[in-house]
């Protein structure tokens, strides 16, 4: 494949000042007309006229009216042209019934949508499709189907047609239409300003009692945008419609986002608490988008976390705002070592700016958007919340209308600060998790830290200089009270001290508050320690790292010495669930074990190939000492936060639920089910049915339930969903694999949605011990699988290989399987761009 680079960025040589676009709908033989008003870039040079376009079939060209015979390629096609300004008109033919890769123009359900970024428009017409070419869109649809929206605001509709017009300046990535036999779910805001601005949720006939939830997310969102960062709404008109084929979450499309139907549907009987909060998340994030990303855009894909880790920051303030806000950054920090961390640490590691692609899509990972958020956290901490939104002021200000890149955002944080952020930019360009390794001293009153960083070689980056690690520090004095209050210290150099003087005794200090970096700590300390830390600390994320630490180090014990399950650390949990002061949703996390995934980067960076059915195993005996160790409080626990009434989302109740649901995973494992399956008949709401079944199908038990429950929901393709992952996630490890295939061959299961391709294979590569189980079952039946979906649907087959990202981790009889699951992949004929990409870098 052809590899692009950052530093061949060179300005667009023709900008386009507005364009016209009309569409005549027809499943195999949509024809889109274009008339786009081009002008000579005083910033580039005229050197070729380039449009891309990709899998079109031109009908007509034309140049100021004459027609002209381009050079056409399969990436696009060239053209002289007149010196000057001109307009260029062209009519091209595509088959949106056809495009099973859910990029362009496809079609879903009947109903016709888009999906253009990151280079999807090119699949639709002729254009220069690169985020630096804005300009104002003007779209006529013509089809019979009763709903027909594109951007922007309404101007005109008649008997078979609607026309659009957007008046704010965009690359072609953020265009959107929709046709289809829809219903909406309206409602309105009022903006600070006054304006009333109508919003809508599109559906398909059947889904509008899923709306109501999104809707009120929609309009909180607007209000916090407003309230916190001062911005306000930009158009008459919000549409949001909701697909059911679609390769990711959502698209921030100018005035028209585009939902996976799975990532705003929402009802308590369908959709369980996680649900919930991650629909609101999402709702936020892509409303978010329309000033950090649509607004003020990215020059080039490379600065792709300009508006991705920004808007990542924005959402995850907004959740802490609206729910709990050390809940948030604790289920954040989970995130991000489970996917982030375990990117960072394999063969794909990049940059949060990337150098060099060949298929963008595959750069949408968690490196760009959650580790490029973590990187806006710390210049928060670094400047103070003053400075921060003064920056953002600025930002808004300076760039709005423009294609930036983070140079220009690194440069309103200087200018609005007087800092130099040469050295912080280094987050922008060094791949790699840095470890942070700290000792302690006390002399006579002071107590100092002394703080080592590296950051281990990832491809392409052997060696690494120390980046600007705010590190938020608070020490506790030997009965528990804080006698320095959380302090940020900034280390910038490989090796760096900071004392405190006048202390009465040695503290015991709590380090990377908050996990003020996304580093990994190496402490040394013992479980007395720990346990002091997870009594005491009035951090409360670093109370819950306490508590993981300790779990980690009894299992990584028991994995690698065959210990028993550590009594203090079941003491020291027994303590904290006893702790009615604290929020149960806190008390919910501290009960769940850090991932086998998690335990095998440690064990394989402490230099011990890790066993994943051992991990596997050792957890389960660890949960099952953990109901042991506790049966009353955990039946106490199960009690007293049962939810009655009817069902709200919100975060008080869905705490409750999250801890009772908690007890009750650990109460199955004695009393046989019994608990679980009264809760399975008495359920309303999927939160408490979905916990129950999953609870009997972890001791082999629900049989009877994953029947009635298939029963009961098959007509709603969003639980089945469920009822397929569930059933893989929580298989035997040796069966794992069996399962997905099984599955596979189910009725309901087809390749071409990629939720239900997810909820199935996803699920499978998600289980560890059985994805990596000793017969290799897993890796075959991925790879075969793999191979199906390449030819329909690139960039989910892409995505899913990272499946295999942490195979040099383990031993070489799997490593030997793995390549060979890899390499058959990769001889596949007509293999895509995506997945050769994604392969070639897993292997090298
Ligand atoms: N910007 C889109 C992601 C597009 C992915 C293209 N492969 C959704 C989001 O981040 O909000
Ligand atoms: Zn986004």
């Amino acid at each position: 494949g052809q590899t692009i680079y950052l530093s061949d960025y060179t300005p667009p040589g023709w900008l386009v000042e507005d364009v016209s676009l009309t569409f005549r709908l027809a499943p195999d033989a949509t024809r889109v007309l274009s008339r786009i008003r081009f002008a000579p870039n005083p910033e580039g040079t005229q050197d070729r006229f380039f449009l891309h376009g990709e899998k079109l079939k031109l009908i007509s060209a034309a140049i100021d009216g004459t027609p002209v015979t381009p050079d056409i390629t399969p990436e696009g096609l060239s053209c002289a042209v007149p010196e000057g300004a001109f307009t260029w008109e062209a009519e091209v033919e595509i088959a949106p019934a056809q495009n099973f890769a859910l990029e362009g123009l496809y079609m879903s359900n009947g109903m016709y949508c888009t999906q253009c970024e990151a280079e999807g428009f090119r699949k639709i017409t002729y254009y220069p499709d690169r985020p630096d070419v804005m300009a104002t869109f003007h779209v006529r649809i013509e089809s019979d189907l009763p709903v027909m929206l594109s951007n922007g605001n309404p101007i005109a509709s008649g008997e078979g047609w609607a026309e659009w017009h957007d008046p704010w300046p965009k690359p072609s990535y953020l265009f959107a239409l929709v046709a289809g036999e829809l219903v909406n779910h309206p409602d309105t805001f009022t903006t600070m300003s006054g304006r009333a601005v109508e919003l809508n949720i599109w559906v398909r006939p059947g889904d509008e009692g899923k709306c109501a939830f999104g809707m009120e997310a929609l309009k909180k969102s607007m209000k916090w945008d407003e309230e916190v960062y001062g911005r306000e709404y930009d158009l008459d008109l919000f549409n949001i419609v909701a697909v059911d084929d679609f390769n990711m979450g959502a698209m921030e499309n100018k005035g028209l986002n585009i939902f996976n139907s799975s990532c705003v549907l929402a009802s308590p009987e369908t959709s369980t608490d996680a649900n919930f909060e991650r629909i609101e998340a999402i709702i936020a994030h892509e409303y978010f988008h329309n000033w950090t990303g649509d607004r003020i855009t990215c020059r080039d894909w490379f600065q792709l976390c300009l508006k991705e880790g920004l808007t990542v920051f924005r959402d995850a303030s907004f959740t802490a705002d609206m729910r709990s806000e050390p809940v948030k950054r604790i289920s954040d920090v989970i995130t991000l070592r489970a996917r982030q961390f375990r990117e960072d640490n394999g063969p794909l590691a990049h940059p949060v700016r990337p150098e060099s692609f060949q298929e963008i899509n595959n750069f949408y990972t968690a490196t760009v958007y959650e580790k490029g958020a973590e990187v806006i956290g710390m210049l928060k901490l670094l400047v103070g919340d003053e400075a921060y939104f003064k920056a953002l002021d600025l930002y808004f200000t300076r760039h709005d209308g423009q294609a930036c890149t983070i140079e220009d955002w690194l440069k309103v944080f200087e200018d609005a600060t007087g800092r130099d952020l040469t050295q912080f930019k280094r987050w922008y360009s060094q791949a790699g998790t840095p470890r942070l390794h700290v000792t302690e001293s006390w002399d006579n009153g002071t107590f100092t830290l002394h703080f080592r960083q590296e950051t281990p070689p990832t491809p392409g980056q052997p060696s690494k200089q120390p980046q600007v690690l705010p590190i938020a520090v608070g020490l506790l004095g030997p009965n528990g009270d804080e006698v320095l209050p959380t302090t940020l210290l900034e280390m910038t150099e490989a090796e760096q001290s900071f004392s405190f003087e006048g202390l009465g005794a040695r503290p015991v200090p709590s380090i990377l508050r908050g996990f003020s970096a996304p580093v990994i700590l190496h402490r040394e300390t013992d479980n007395a320690e720990r346990a002091f830390l997870l009594a005491h600390d009035t951090d409360p994320y670093n109370r819950w790292e306490a508590g993981r630490s300790l779990a980690k180090n009894a299992l990584l014990r028991m994995i690698a010495e065959g210990m028993a399950p550590d009594a203090a650390y079941l003491d020291a949990l027994k303590t904290l669930l006893e702790d009615e002061t604290l929020d149960p949703a806190f008390r919910a996390l501290a009960m769940a074990l850090p991932s086998e995934d998690d335990l095998a980067l440690t064990l394989f960076e402490g230099g011990t190939t890790p066993d994943p059915q051992r991990i596997w195993e050792k957890r389960e005996e660890m949960r099952e000492a953990m109901a042991r160790h506790m049966p009353d409080l955990l039946a106490r626990l199960y009690a007293a936060h049962q939810v009655t009434g009817p069902y709200s989302p919100e975060a008080g109740p869905a705490a409750d639920r999250a801890l009772s649901n908690a007890a009750l995973a650990l109460l199955t494992r004695l009393d046989g089910g019994e608990r679980a399956r009264a809760q399975y008949a008495g359920a309303d709401n999927m939160t408490q049915q979905l916990a129950a079944l999953s609870c009997l199908l972890s001791i082999d038990a629900g049989a009877q339930e994953l029947q009635s429950f298939y029963e009961q929901w098959q007509h709603d393709r969003l639980v089945i969903d469920k009822w397929f992952s569930l059933q893989v996630g929580l298989a035997r490890p040796e069966d794992a694999a069996a399962t997905a295939e099984r599955l596979a061959a189910h009725p309901d299961f087809t390749m071409k949605n990629p939720n239900r391709f997810r909820a199935t294979f996803g699920a499978l590569a998600m289980s560890p011990a059985g994805f990596h189980h000793a017969s290799g079952k897993g890796y075959a039946l991925l790879a075969d699988w793999l191979k199906k979906l390449d030819p329909l649907n690139p960039q989910t087959t892409a995505r899913m290989c990272t499946a295999f990202e942490t195979w040099k981790r383990y031993d070489s009889d799997r490593q030997a399987m793995i390549r060979e699951a890899l390499e058959g992949i990769l001889a596949q004929d007509g293999l895509s761009r995506d997945t050769s990409e994604m392969v070639s870098r897993i292997l090298n």
